[in-house]
């Protein structure tokens, strides 16, 4: 078995978006500008959006982060958007989700600028990434892209099993696994909560990837000998350490890692290659801005 390390080669990644910015401003160009959108005290919301801030710091970004209350109406949050859309030295934005119950969603994502949706959230870029299009892809299954590439895990004719449907997460991986392209020309399934007899498609996968938010879900049994398992879940379980809690994934990881011959671990896998390809698409609209 062995460990595809999301820290390291997020370092590797926030290094060479460093060198950019630093080229870029040597050219007399302004920095690259992000802005977060943080709506309610949400613990773990919290944490991500702060890192995300950091990650900017870290890489010689602008930064901005609008908190807004948990009690905010969507006209407020659309007013908020609106500003977004159209500031100036802005290239992108995001707004963290879940977002709280008198919000629709939908209708917030819509109202993104398209060319400023660094989350690749919006249907214009939802859609132009499923025609292969060039355009932001969602950060997440963006970052799992980006390691299968840099460990040079083969994708190529190979069976990969997709658990949850997820507009952010399942939903696009299905789609860009599925690509004609590298990481990508894989035979894809696409499972979910109805699916009947899961561990059949888990136990024929030669990749699988799990998006639930239930800790150890995988369990060894689902597995097929020498699987390449990318475990998306991070859930927060509670324990006695300072914190109070603990990072737990969807993949029980001490057993599944016995059959695995590449595992993310939970924390330090996929949630920091989430982070470094937001930057790598803020980059991408300062590039579109700038040129
Ligand atoms: N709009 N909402 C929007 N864009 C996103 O891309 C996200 N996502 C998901 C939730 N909502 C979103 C994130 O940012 C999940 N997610 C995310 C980002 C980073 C990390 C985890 C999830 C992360 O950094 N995880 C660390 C541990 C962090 C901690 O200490 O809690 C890790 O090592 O996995």
């Amino acid at each position: 078995m062995q460990i595809l390390d999301g820290i390291k080669l997020a370092k590797e990644i926030k290094q060479e978006i460093k060198e950019a910015v630093e080229a870029a401003v040597k050219e007399g160009k302004r920095k690259p500008h992000l802005a977060a959108v943080l709506v309610g005290n949400d613990g773990a919301s919290q944490t991500y959006v702060n890192n995300k801030i950091k990650d900017c710091q870290q890489v010689g970004f602008e930064s901005s982060l609008v908190k807004l209350p948990n009690t905010v109406s969507q006209t407020e949050l659309l007013e908020v958007i609106q500003k977004l859309n159209t500031q100036e030295n802005l290239d992108g934005f995001i707004v963290q989700l879940p977002l709280p119950a008198q919000i629709d969603q939908e209708e917030i994502i819509e109202a993104i600028n398209p060319k400023r949706d660094v989350d690749g959230f919006h249907p214009t870029n939802f859609g132009k990434m499923a025609l292969d299009m060039s355009t932001f892809l969602p950060a997440t299954p963006f970052g799992i892209l980006e390691m299968l590439d840099r460990y040079n895990i083969p994708t190529r004719g190979k069976h990969a099993v997709i658990i949850g449907r997820s507009r952010i997460v399942g939903r696009p991986m299905s789609i860009l696994m599925g690509r004609k392209d590298f990481p990508g020309n894989s035979t894809v399934t696409l499972t979910h909560s109805n699916t009947e007899n899961l561990s059949y498609y888990t136990n024929h996968a030669d990749i699988v990837i799990t998006a639930l938010g239930v800790p150890g879900f995988l369990t060894a049994d689902m597995v097929k000998e020498g699987a390449v398992v990318i475990d998306v879940g991070i859930t927060r379980v509670d324990d006695d350490s300072e914190k109070g809690y603990k990072l737990v994934g969807d993949v029980d990881f001490e057993n599944v890692k016995q059959k695995a011959s590449w595992i993310t671990p939970v924390p330090g896998g996929v949630g920091p290659m989430t982070r470094a390809m937001l930057l790598k698409n803020t980059l991408l609209a300062y590039k579109n801005n700038t040129k």
